[in-house]
């Protein structure tokens, strides 16, 4: 593996760095209070960030995965929310390059390309089926060329502004989760379709995240992604890639916490003198950048497997993983060398803090990437 990044990524890093100053930066204070504004959705299609590792031929950036995540890095450094919309529209985005038929791909992945659908979501959850994805209970009935869909999804990232979703729901009563449930690309205006109420989270107050449900929804068989009974593999192929993201959402936060607090350090005159003199702080600096380079080597590592069409399952779990959960440390952390003003809304710590917790919990709790982990280990391919 090379540890360099090349020209072309690391031009890539300063492109997305400088749209998130420049262009990101200004929607921060509003994102603390509202959703992403069409405005600013229209800015990140209209520069090509929802469709970054979609081929030029099919109108995407064409970026390799190791590019794409210092791109969600360097957008979680400035706004979580905004990294986490554009990550999940990748995601799919990605779905779309490998699992559609060139049909499916003009109809969905190039509303994605062209900014008709600003984003698109993944709905996969259930309020009885979180960690145990393959419980799920929306079901999708044959009757002829058509499937009548019936259910419900919650925590669907971006439902406030898809114009379509990647819907897993079964299509068989089998045990196996590996051919009971199919995957459907569904419109936001099909009849039955109903778009719920946002969550009212924590943090990532600017994303969106909606329940929905389905009532005698009916579509055609050609918006079935592959085969009937591969939604469940087609998800979980999917979710490999997204724990890069969010492992590199993470990381951008933990980063953007050191540096306030480093910035911090300096500033702050305790005791006759800078705080940074002491080693109580820089021991929490030293520990925090050490970590954060840890994460960053594990996410390049996934990276750059998946960069390369190698299984990348499990390196994407322990990234995900040990990024997510370094970084809610740091956060916290950082918040200990601001004293009181880091829980004070005026300084962003608190902010960082709120925002990284859930990057253990979505795309798969921490102890579901153990599990992920652990089976690996213990399979035939047996090694780290
Ligand atoms: N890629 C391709 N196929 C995969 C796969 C992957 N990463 N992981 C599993 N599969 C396949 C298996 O090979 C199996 O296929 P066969 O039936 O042909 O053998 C099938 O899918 C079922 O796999 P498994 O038996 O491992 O399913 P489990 O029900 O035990 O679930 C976990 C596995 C727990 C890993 C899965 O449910 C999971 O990831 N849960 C978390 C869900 C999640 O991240 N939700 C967040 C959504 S976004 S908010």
């Amino acid at each position: 593996m090379n540890l360099n990044l090349s020209d072309d990524q690391i031009q890539i890093r300063d492109w997305a760095e400088k749209f998130a100053e420049e262009k990101l930066k200004p929607w921060v204070p509003a994102h603390q209070t509202q959703k992403i504004s069409k405005e600013l959705l229209r800015d990140l299609s209209s520069h090509g960030f929802m469709a970054l590792t979609v081929p030029e031929n099919l109108g995407g950036m064409g970026l390799d995965a190791v590019s794409f995540s210092l791109v969600i890095r360097e957008l979680a450094r400035v706004c979580a929310s905004t990294s986490i919309t554009v990550a999940v529209t990748n995601m799919i985005a990605d779905v779309l390059v490998r699992e559609a038929t060139p049909e499916q791909q003009n109809q969905f992945l190039k509303s994605l390309t062209d900014g008709r659908s600003p984003t698109a979501s993944f709905c996969l959850t259930e309020n009885q089926s979180g960690s145990d994805a393959s419980a799920l209970q929306t079901r999708a009935v044959r009757e002829g060329s058509s499937y009548r869909i019936d259910g419900e999804k919650i925590y669907v990232t971006n439902g406030a502004f898809s114009e379509f979703f990647l819907v897993m729901a079964k299509t068989s009563d089998s045990k196996r989760a590996g051919d009971s449930i199919s995957a459907f690309l569904i419109d936001r205006d099909t009849p039955g379709l109903h778009i719920g109420g946002e969550e009212d989270k924590m943090g990532l107050n600017a994303s969106s995240t909606i329940r929905m449900s389905f009532e005698n929804v009916r579509i055609h068989e050609n918006q079935r992604l592959q085969g009937e009974g591969e939604g469940f593999k087609i998800a979980m192929r999917a979710l490999d890639g997204g724990r890069i993201s969010v492992a590199s959402q993470a990381l951008g936060t933990a980063e953007a916490a050191l540096e306030a607090g480093i910035r911090y350090a300096k500033e702050r005159e305790q005791f006759g003198k800078s705080i940074s003199e002491f080693q109580a702080i820089q021991w929490k600096l030293a520990d925090a950048a050490t970590q954060i380079s840890a994460a960053q080597l594990l996410i390049w590592r996934a990276a750059y497997l998946k960069s390369n069409s190698k299984p990348h399952g499990l390196e994407a779990a322990q990234a995900k993983l040990f990024s997510t959960e370094m970084a809610a440390k740091v956060c916290n952390e950082m918040i200990q060398v601001f004293g009181g003003y880091g829980y004070i809304k005026e300084y962003p710590v608190e902010r960082y803090y709120r925002d990284v917790r859930v990057t253990a919990l979505y795309e798969g709790t921490s102890e579901i990437q153990r599990i992920v982990i652990s089976r690996a280990l213990l399979s035939e391919r047996g090694q780290i």
